[in-house]
């Protein structure tokens, strides 16, 4: 059973997150997602949308997603890896490189992100409307 997580915020779900999901699933068998919370967010400098539990509840009905985890601390994917016994760590390349500290641990993949979509494109585009 190899095991893979990925990290991010996944607000105002869309087919870059999908993609993202589907090919972090096929680099194993079991796929955990740590949710950025709100607490957190704001110390990313950004306020989602929709809340934790909102964004959560989303994320638990695609058939990729095993588990839904909080992300409260930059500092925590080094005991995730170990605690939910993770092999391969997956982000989108724009994170390149940022991640590398954890191939002492498991994998580490960074995979391309869908071009022209983001949530803030989303947000931009709506308001201009
Ligand atoms: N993503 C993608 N293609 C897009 C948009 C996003 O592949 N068009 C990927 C990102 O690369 C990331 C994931 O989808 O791997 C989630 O994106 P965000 O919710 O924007 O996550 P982010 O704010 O980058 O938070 O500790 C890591 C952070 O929590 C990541």
């Amino acid at each position: 059973m190899r095991r893979v997580i990925t990290y991010g915020t996944f607000d105002l779900l869309h087919y870059g997150h999908i993609n993202l999901l589907r090919r972090a699933k096929e680099q194993g068998d079991y796929l955990v997602v740590a949710l950025s919370s709100d607490e957190f967010n704001a110390g990313k400098g950004k306020k989602s949308f929709f809340t934790y539990e909102e964004r959560k509840a989303m994320l638990e009905a695609i058939r990729y997603v095993d588990m839904v985890i909080p992300e409260e601390s930059w500092e925590q994917k080094m005991t995730d890896v170990d605690k939910y016994e993770i092999d391969v760590f997956v982000m989108g390349d724009d994170w390149e490189g940022k991640f590398d500290f954890l191939k002492e641990k498991c994998e580490v993949v960074y995979l391309p992100r869908t071009p022209e979509i983001s949530t803030t494109k989303i947000k931009t585009e709506l308001h201009n409307k």
